[in-house]
């Protein structure tokens, strides 16, 4: 059989997705997750309008093909966009083969290596009375971990905090639209100012583990922003409070920033949400500088290539850490779950669950039991779109922030 359509589907049910549709000549139907946060047409245009004419007529079940076919075929390699698309027709590949073989896909990926995914979720507050009750929140749904962000005295606003308040943990959409809904022109703009950061956030692990006791495994995200000696000395200052990771605490493409950090501290650290190919990862893994690969499936060329990425960083003894934001839609999550549960080197997953309007859009069978994630068990990733819902919703522009330090210098968001 033959790949007959490729359609792109670009909605915004809760929020803006990207999404890939593929219909073999026998009326299989694969999905895939295509969407790169505050770009997302861009990848729409490179499917639609340089991808799907060379995919009618191909064989779907030749994944691997298709994959170095759209890799090494454009000649031009690499980046977000290209491997955001690619990501998407693997997915969709996927699903068909799977659903052909009448298998949830984590069986023809090696079958489940554990019974559940451990996953993590996010608490934040924009002080410490309001972070402790939102962890105290995740506790009482079962979570083993979670990840804390929270206001830091002095600044306003910044990434990974909620503004809406104590009790609502999972409402935390960083890319805004205007306030009053409409499409977003720019960006808005956040102000951040290490010193101030690194002298609280200490003190914040030091309470938690105060009045949450050794047992739950605490993340942290950095997202960027640290240079490497301030990195080297959080990540030292934060050592006696037993991190599980500690995330993106430098920008990611100076990979060999990593090894001044590692020189100083033993905190596991974790990257990689901004890349997109194994090569990224080259130095971080083979010098073993990290301890868990944060790729997105969607944004890191699909299972086919997450698969090679987790298997190489087996042999080194780093685990999975997979990205799993709501900008990453329900599909991208599936793929994600999927691989989870059948590789060995598992870490963790992130979850941050989607919202009510995404979720009746996009109808999935992953089912989440006191922190722990399944992908459910029906044929292929387990994730349809409601084609017809989701047109009712049109693409609005939303646009991630832009950071400035507090002399108005233009700082990693
Ligand atoms: C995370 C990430 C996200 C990103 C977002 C950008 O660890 O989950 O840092 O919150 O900021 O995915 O689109
Ligand atoms: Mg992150």
């Amino acid at each position: 059989m033959t790949i007959e359509t490729v359609t792109v589907n670009v909605t915004s049910p809760g929020r803006n997705f990207v999404t890939l549709k593929i219909v073999t000549s026998d009326g299989v139907v694969g999905w895939g997750d295509a969407t790169l946060n505050g770009r997302e047409l861009s990848v729409a245009s490179y499917l639609r309008d340089h991808l799907a004419s060379t995919l009618v007529g191909r064989d779907e079940d030749r994944i691997e093909d298709t994959w170095q076919y759209l890799y090494r075929g454009a000649y031009w390699r690499r980046g977000p966009v290209t491997m955001a698309a690619i990501a998407a027709v693997d997915m969709a590949l996927w699903d068909i083969k799977a659903k052909k073989a009448g298998m949830p896909l984590y069986q023809l990926l090696g079958g489940a290596s554990r019974d559940a995914v451990r996953v993590y979720g996010h608490a934040s507050g924009t002080d410490y009375e309001a972070l402790k009750d939102a962890i105290a929140g995740y506790r009482e749904l079962g979570f083993t971990a979670v990840r804390v962000q929270t206001g830091v005295p002095g600044l306003g606003q910044i990434y990974g905090v909620s503004a809406s308040g104590p009790g609502v943990r999972y409402d935390y959409e960083p890319a805004k639209r205007s306030a009053d809904g409409s499409p977003a022109v720019a960006p808005t703009e956040e102000v951040w100012d290490t010193r101030a950061y690194l002298s609280h956030m200490p003190g914040v692990f030091s309470r938690i583990r105060e009045d949450f006791g050794t047992g739950l495994r605490l993340l942290h995200d950095g997202h960027h922003r640290m240079t490497p000696i301030e990195a080297a000395r959080f990540a030292k200052d934060v050592e006696p409070y037993d991190l599980f990771w500690l995330e993106d605490c430098t920008p990611g493409e100076d990979q060999a920033a990593l090894r001044l950090v590692r020189q100083h501290s033993t905190t596991p650290l974790a990257i990689g949400e901004v890349f997109n190919t194994v090569y990224d990862y080259q130095t971080l893994i083979t010098e073993r500088l990290i301890d868990y690969v944060r790729s997105a499936v969607t944004h890191t060329g699909g299972i086919t290539a997450m698969k090679k990425l987790l298997d190489f960083a087996a042999v080194y003894g780093i685990r999975s850490g997979i990205h799993g934001p709501t900008d990453v839609s329900p599909i991208g999550m599936a793929a994600a779950l999927h691989l989870d549960l059948a590789i060995h080197n598992f870490g963790i997953q992130e979850y941050m669950p989607h919202n009510e309007r995404t979720l009746e859009v996009f109808q999935t069978s992953f089912t989440f039991n006191r922190g722990f994630l399944h992908p459910g068990d029906a044929p292929g990733l387990g994730v349809e779109l409601d084609e017809e819902e989701a047109s009712a919703t049109s693409f609005t522009s939303a646009y991630l922030p832009v950071n400035r330090l507090t002399d108005g210098t233009v700082h990693d968001w």
